[in-house]
């Protein structure tokens, strides 16, 4: 059975490291068809348009999405993309790797982030000059979703049970109807949960990771606290994440473009190819999804390593000893 993976590999670094990652899964005897899409700053610069019709289309129908980095256009390019795998969570490991200088090595958390609203929902206005607006939309149906994806998730992941981290105690509406219905769903299907404020959550996290595992939380929250996370591994060239939705999925590196490295062939291809692991494992490959985190665990721990972990490796060096060890 051949698999049909969009590859969309966006702007700045993504246009290096999707390439890494597809590398990697031609490498393996799977049988992948990858048809390749444009999306970002660069192909709305040259037709008008950040996110093409056909690249929208390509990534709703293709049984999985490979997608790199955003820029200044990602609220019109990722944001869709994800609605377009109908994706209400966004999964965002952060493990500190063995042999890695990370500031909290004992690191290993899992963000499950909603991902279709927040403030990420897009009713943002500009009502005069200097008066600007934005509408937070949060939905008991969405929460819901959440909800039950985490229970399952704890469940099948052999978990104790998730951390609820959010701001109802300002937010009392929208951060309140999350926290109540996730708190309620959890409770029907008799997992434990605690709850955190979304700022006690930032500093505790960064003085003692170890007390969390699994953390739900809202859109812009899931955003934030995952790249703090980020910061305590060892940077974003190891966060990979996958955006889950009943039927498809996409998956991307947690950073950005990162313009100040982009087009030196220098980028870290860490998270892509984690990213790839995790789409192995959701096409159903379970054996080359652990073999492909094994090569990329041995990689980051004996190398060669990029700049951003030390090293003086390229991407294409990088990509090389990860194929060698599989
Ligand atoms: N590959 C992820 C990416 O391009 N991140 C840039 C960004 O602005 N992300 C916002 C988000 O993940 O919602």
């Amino acid at each position: 059975m051949t698999h049909q993976i969009a590859v969309i590999p966006g702007d700045g670094i993504g246009r290096e490291v999707t390439p890494a990652a597809v590398e990697v899964l031609e490498s393996l005897e799977i049988d992948f068809e990858f048809v390749e899409a444009d999306a970002g700053d660069a192909v709305q610069a040259e037709t008008g348009e950040a996110l093409p019709q056909e690249t929208y289309d390509l990534a709703a129908s293709a049984d999985a999405t490979l997608f790199g980095a955003a820029g200044d256009t990602a609220a019109d390019v990722i944001l869709p993309l994800r609605t377009a795998v109908d994706s209400f969570v966004n999964i965002r490991p952060a493990k500190a790797y063995p042999g890695i200088d990370a500031v909290r090595p004992e690191t290993d958390l899992v963000f499950l982030r909603e991902n279709t609203e927040g403030v990420y929902a897009g009713h943002e206005d500009r009502l005069t000059q200097d008066v600007s607006t934005l509408t937070r939309v949060v939905t008991e149906s969405a929460s819901e979703r959440l909800a039950e994806f985490a229970c399952e998730y704890v469940d099948g992941d052999d978990h104790d049970g998730f951390s609820i981290v959010h701001k109802a105690n300002v937010m009392r509406e929208t951060d309140g109807l999350f926290r109540d219905t996730v708190k309620s769903v959890a409770d029907e299907h008799g997992v434990e949960t605690e709850e955190v404020l979304m700022d006690a959550f930032a500093t505790r996290v960064c003085l003692d990771p170890e007390q969390f595992d699994v953390v739900v939380c809202p859109n812009l929250a899931g955003d934030v606290l995952s790249d703090l996370a980020a910061g305590l591994v060892g940077g974003l060239g190891l966060l990979p994440s996958a955006n889950v939705g009943p039927d498809r999925a996409l998956f991307e590196p947690v950073h950005g473009t990162a313009p100040d490295i982009a087009g030196q062939g220098i980028a870290n291809p860490a998270a892509t190819i984690i990213s790839a692991a995790m789409l192995l494992k959701y096409l159903g490959y379970d054996e080359a999804s652990a073999a492909v985190h094994d090569a990329v665990e041995a990689t980051l721990e004996n190398g060669p390593r990029t700049p951003d972990l030390g090293g003086d490796a390229t991407t294409a060096d990088v990509t090389a000893a990860i194929i060698d060890r599989l």
